[in-house]
């Protein structure tokens, strides 16, 4: 892999960085992306499951397709793109990451500092009096489960289309991306706001853009480095250089 010697030099010095990710990071643990062609949208229609009003027209259709989807998140485990971004946390003083994804591979991974603009499908809470709800506590019927305080529908802690990303950690992502003087945007497919915007957010307030992904996004063009291919080999190689880097800095 070549990597610009602008990238080496400020690996060499740089304190405040921001990893961006999205599904194609997970895709090499199993988990399908939702775009291109093997992307859950190819088969499914996000209206129906990823909304307000999906939900509400079939909430036990969506429910168990959330359901299907927790299993395969079980049963996979973090790769080497999630550890190398781990060990990143390590290396560079300010180090965040800002991700769209649901899975929790990060944590599971070992990074500590993360910030889930999607939501986490970890989590469930209910409609109604916002409770929290952990499946552990038993549900009697199929389908959607009901909250034992109030009876009301049990969804899963995630952003739908139409809805407000967190507050919080919206605001975190975008003062990390104002801090950074390296940003990476990683296995998105940069087509979904307001988290799309973050790389220009970062960019226009002085970060260098780097991009990893196979495929050319339309964030390509903007970004000051793509570095082409899967996140799985591109991130172990650059934290190895970014270990010579801060090596031979010393
Ligand atoms: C690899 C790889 C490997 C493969 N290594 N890479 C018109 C213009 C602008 C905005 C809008 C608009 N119309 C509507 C909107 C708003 C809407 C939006 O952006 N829509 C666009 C699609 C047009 N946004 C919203 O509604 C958001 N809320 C909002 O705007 O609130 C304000 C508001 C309030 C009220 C009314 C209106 C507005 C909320 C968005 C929530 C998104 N939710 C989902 C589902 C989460 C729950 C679930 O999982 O079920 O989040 S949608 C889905 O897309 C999921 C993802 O986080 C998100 C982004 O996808 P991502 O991660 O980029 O994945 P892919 O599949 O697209 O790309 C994978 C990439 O990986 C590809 O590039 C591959 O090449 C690459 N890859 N293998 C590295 N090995
Ligand atoms: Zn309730």
């Amino acid at each position: 892999m070549t990597l610009s010697d602008r990238l080496r030099r400020l690996f060499a010095t740089v304190t405040h960085a921001t990893a961006f990710t999205g599904a194609g990071i997970s895709a090499e643990s199993g988990v399908p992306t939702f775009r291109g062609a093997d992307g859950i949208w190819n088969k499914m229609r996000p209206e129906e499951l990823a909304s307000m009003d999906g939900f509400l027209r079939n909430p036990d259709l969506v429910w168990e397709w959330y359901a299907h989807r927790k299993r395969i998140i079980a049963d996979v485990r973090p790769n080497a793109g999630h550890f190398a971004l781990a060990r990143m946390e390590h290396m560079i003083p300010h180090f965040a990451v800002v991700t769209q994804n649901i899975d929790n591979l990060h944590r599971r991974a070992g990074s500590t500092h993360v910030f889930e603009l999607h939501g986490n499908i970890e989590r469930n809470y209910c409609m109604q009096c916002g409770r929290p709800y952990a499946e552990e506590e038993g549900r009697g019927a199929p389908g959607v489960p009901r909250c034992p305080t109030c009876g009301g529908k049990i969804r899963p802690d995630v952003v739908w289309f139409g809805e407000m990303l967190p507050e919080e950690e919206w605001n975190a992502s975008v003062r990390a991306a104002e801090d950074s003087e390296l940003f990476f945007s990683i296995g998105t497919s940069a087509a979904v706001y307001p988290a799309a915007s973050l790389p220009v957010v970062a960019q226009s307030h002085g970060a260098y853009l780097v991009e990893i992904n196979p495929e050319p996004t339309p964030l390509t063009e903007r970004a000051d480095e793509f570095l082409q291919g899967p996140a799985g080999r591109i991130l172990p190689a650059l934290v190895e250089a970014l270990h010579e880097a801060r090596k031979a800095s010393t």
